[in-house]
Order: structure tokens, then sequence, then C-alpha cells
């Protein structure tokens, strides 16, 4: 399994991939895999809000002047780095609750989808379906402004729709 570098970024990143720990990583990893296949330039690292509190609003200030479209956010626990970053930038933040030890990511699912209002956060599921809905998400916005990455993502749904069409079941 490969880990998260400091920056992996492939061209100009478009999407943001962030993450509280390397620990999150085996989630992560998901979201950083749709958009590799999606041919999405991104960028991956570790930002802790409580580690890094610098580091995350030097993230969340630079983000829009960077030209990222959008942040894709994985943390466990109480999971303030999603929330902490849609209040330090306009650019949409996609929150993904990451499974933690304790609680199973209930605790990250609720520190990120109870956000008050006025600053929001997109949330998606706990774990690694989250991770990779949150990237599929980041390539539909994407979409809307990218004929070929809108075909992409048509086909993808096709593969799909034809994948469960040919499920058969033991009986
Ligand atoms: C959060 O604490 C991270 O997002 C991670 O999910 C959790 C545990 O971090 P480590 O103790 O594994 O570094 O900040």
């Amino acid at each position: 399994m490969s880990t998260p570098s400091s920056s992996d970024t492939l061209n100009q990143p478009l999407i943001g991939v962030v993450m509280g720990s390397s620990s999150d990583w085996d989630t992560m990893q998901h979201a950083v895999q749709i958009l590799t296949q999606f041919g999405v330039a991104h960028e991956a690292r570790v930002v802790s809000a409580h580690r890094m509190p610098d580091d995350l609003f030097a993230y969340a200030e630079q983000a829009g002047p960077r030209g990222l479209q959008a942040i894709i956010a994985g943390a466990g626990g109480a999971a303030h780095l999603p929330g902490m970053l849609a209040a330090k930038t306009t650019v949409p933040v996609l929150g993904v609750p990451v499974a933690s030890r304790h609680l199973q990511g209930v605790d990250s699912l609720h520190s990120i989808v109870q956000m008050p209002k006025g600053i929001p956060v997109a949330t998606f599921a706990i774990g690694t379906a989250g991770a990779a809905n949150a990237a599929l998400f980041a390539v539909s916005l994407l979409a809307l402004h990218n004929p070929e990455l809108a075909t992409k993502l048509q086909a993808f749904r096709t593969d799909q729709t034809e994948a469960a069409r040919a499920m058969t079941l033991p009986v």
C-alpha cells in the first residue's frame, strides 16, 4: 500500500485532498484513486487541525488563489478539519468522516455534518464509500464545465449499471 506524500501534485491541482493524519490514508486513498482514474489534477496531504492549526489556516487561505475548485477533507474523532477549512475559504469543502477507534466514525460524522448555519460542509458517508463518493462529487462539479470529464462520468455510470445488470445469485 502506498502512503500519502506531502505534495502529490499532478499538474496544477484542481482538487485538494487533505486529512488529519496519515492513519486516515487507508480511507482517503479511495478519493485519490477516483481522481486519478478520471485524470483530475489533485494533491494529497496531511493537515491536522489540532496539531497543525497554522498550516490549516494557510492551506485554506491559499486554496482559492491556488485555483483549487474543491477540497476533500477527511478526519476522525472530533473531526474539525472540514469545518475549520470551510470557515476560512469559500472553496467548497467536501467532508469525509473517517471511522474512529472507539465510536466507529459516528463521532466523526456528527462532528462534520452538524455545521452551524452559515458555513456549509457537504458531508459524505463514513469511510471508504464516503471518500470515493466525495471524489465522484468533485468530478461532477468539474464536469459541469468540462464536457470530456462529463463523458467519462457518464461512462463510469453506464459501466456500473451494466455490472449490476450482470449480477447473478447463487440460487
Ligand atoms: C484525527 O485523529 C485524524 O483525522 C485521525 O482520524 C484521528 C487519529 O489520528 P492519529 O492518532 O492516528 O494520528 O485528527
